[in-house]
């Protein structure tokens, strides 16, 4: 394309999506996250992006998801994702923030640079899938990202409202059709059954129809109940959970709650973000004593369990305990499949509670390896294994199976012993109910019902398989959080000077004590961990410790907030 076929680049900016603002926004953990009133040059200029970034990639598919995931409704979110479903490439994150900060006059000679600079072959076509949560700001976004596309001369296609994992899953499919059919609902087999080969099916085919298929073979047993309630944070996992449920014939009953409807707002005192760092259950769902509910977050990429009990104190199912869960069995299976050349383990960060940290390693004896916060650290070190299972203590998460697992699992299902190749096959399905491009809590919820169900376990059994350290987490408000550095997978604290000592004299003090504190990828505050002995004495440390960090780096206001 020549240079002067550029200048519709601009023509777009200039009429339709002009940069209104000089607030500098960066491509941070998930993209580019902030008011959504700030957002619409960004995201016309991450259409430009992500159509040279699909010709790099010879014109395979490029994706582009309009969310603020669990943010409260005034924000919103662009994030750019991979041929293979993952994340955008980290050296292309620099990249990113470059085009969304240069003024209007300037992007038509950057776009320029931006094009020799990675060398795209413009003539190349481009392909990049396009989809939105549930915000009443995504559309008008949406709608910006499409003209990015168009003013490259890429094709640009709409999936409307749709889960973050879902979106991932569509961009890995169009360009891997081994891996499923770039569809929500498929096209080929009715409701959701699993017939056809992997390459054939939709996303609800694959997750649904594997969970099918396992459901036959594992009868209910036990204390295992069919019913669960789900919080859908007013988001758009909830709504896709509405259309599955009625496929699925009462071998799981969803109750749900928070779809949205009755006034009831995106993320607001609900959600799964909402449940873990509040510890407190979410409004608008209403159960009995030891149910089973799960809360997802706004774009449907979280999941974290909870029940109450006779109290009504609030028991958390985390992360990482859907790690652990989810670890063991898959584990379980292995070892009935004799399949003992391949190798698992798990990845956490520095938010998993020690308790999972110290059963997955002396209990379960599986490596686990700890990394820094981002989905993308996680699923990389995921890769390295021949079974990856990573999740944040949020509730992010997935399982990887590299192709060695894949065909080893494959042959014992098919020339194994009768009892190996029966663990094999519910290993099959499980892998195919998985979401390996990212974690999804709507594939993460059918997988975790699956171990249930097959354990004959309820929720407090499950809950009783380690007990967590009580944890507190707190944000503090300083001048500049990057003045904040860490290390160690962001274990330790290298700047400013006598931070880390000091959190070291505080953690000392305590029984079981940890502490951390890092820059908040996605806000603009420094979050502090702390977990102890006990509730009062985990809560007394992160207080303590935020008050370190708001002497020793620059706090602003009268004291660290609560
Ligand atoms: C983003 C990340 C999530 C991480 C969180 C940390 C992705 C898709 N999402 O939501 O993994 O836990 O940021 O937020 O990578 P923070 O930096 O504000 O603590
Ligand atoms: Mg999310």
């Amino acid at each position: 394309m020549p240079p002067s076929s550029l200048r519709v680049v601009y023509a777009f900016a200039r009429e339709m999506h002009p940069k209104t603002t000089d607030v500098f926004i960066e491509y941070g953990t998930a993209g580019f996250r902030t008011k959504a009133s700030l957002l619409e040059h960004v995201v016309y200029r991450m259409g430009l992006l992500a159509v040279i970034r699909s010709r790099v990639k010879n014109g395979r598919t490029i994706g582009m998801m309009i969310t603020a995931s669990h943010n409260l409704e005034p924000d919103n979110g662009v994030k750019l994702i991979d041929p293979e479903g993952e994340m955008l490439e980290q050296s292309w994150e620099e990249i990113a923030t470059r085009l969304a900060n240069v003024s209007d006059n300037d992007l038509e000679a950057t776009t320029a640079e931006v094009i020799k600079q990675v060398n795209a072959d413009m003539g190349l076509k481009a392909s990049v899938f396009i989809g939105m949560d549930t915000r009443y700001t995504s559309p008008r976004l949406a709608a910006a990202a499409v003209h990015g596309v168009m003013a490259l001369k890429g094709t640009a296609k709409e999936f409307g409202i749709v889960t973050t994992p879902i979106l991932h899953y569509c961009v890995r499919c169009r360009n891997d059709n081994t891996y499923g059919t770039p569809t929500e609902e498929g096209r080929k087999y009715g409701p959701y059954s699993l017939v056809g080969t992997p390459g054939e099916r939709g996303y609800y085919e694959k997750i649904v129809g594997a969970f099918k298929n396992i459901r036959g073979k594992l009868p209910v047993h036990g204390s295992y109940n069919t019913t669960l309630y789900v919080d859908g944070a007013n988001g758009v996992g909830g709504k896709k959970l509405n259309i599955i449920k009625k496929s699925l014939d009462g071998e799981l009953d969803l109750v749900l709650y928070n779809l949205g409807g009755n006034g009831g707002k995106l993320n607001l005192n609900c959600g799964a973000d909402f449940v873990k760092v509040s510890q407190t259950p979410p409004v608008g769902v209403e159960h009995a004593p030891f149910q089973r509910v799960a809360s997802l977050d706004g774009d449907g990429d979280r999941l974290v369990y909870y029940y109450l009990d006779n109290n009504n104190k609030m028991h958390l199912l985390d992360g990482d305990k859907i790690a652990t869960l989810l670890a063991s069995y898959v584990t379980e299976l292995l070892k009935a499949c004799e399949a003992t050349d391949l190798k698992l383990g798990l990845v956490q960060t520095a938010y998993a509670n020690g308790a999972s940290t110290k059963y997955i390693t002396e209990d379960l004896k599986v490596p686990v390896s700890c990394v820094k916060t981002g989905v993308k650290h996680l699923h990389h070190a995921a890769q390295s294994y021949d079974i990856g299972v990573y999740f944040e203590a949020n509730g992010h998460g997935t399982v990887l199976y590299s192709d060695k697992a894949k065909t080893t699992i494959r042959r014992i299902a098919q020339e194994g012993e009768p009892e190996q190749r029966k663990a094999a096959q519910l290993l099959l399905n499980f892998i195919d109910m998985t979401n390996e491009t990212v974690g999804d809590a709507i594939s993460d919820l059918f997988l975790v019902e699956t171990v249930l169900c097959a354990r004959g376990q309820n929720v407090k059994d499950w809950m009783e398989a380690y007990t967590d350290l009580p944890c507190r987490q707190l944000k503090v408000t300083v001048q500049d959080r990057n003045a904040i550095s860490t290390a160690d997978a962001e274990r330790r604290c290298t700047a400013p000077e006598g931070l880390q000592s000091r959190i070291d004299e505080l953690v000392a003090t305590y029984k079981s004590g940890r502490s951390f504190v890092r820059p908040s990828g996605t806000e603009d505050v420094v979050r502090v961990y702390a977990e102890a002995d006990t509730q009062e004495n985990a809560d007394k440390l992160a207080a303590e410790v935020s008050q370190a960090v708001f002497d020793l780096a620059g706090g602003v206001g009268d004291r660290p907030l609560a």
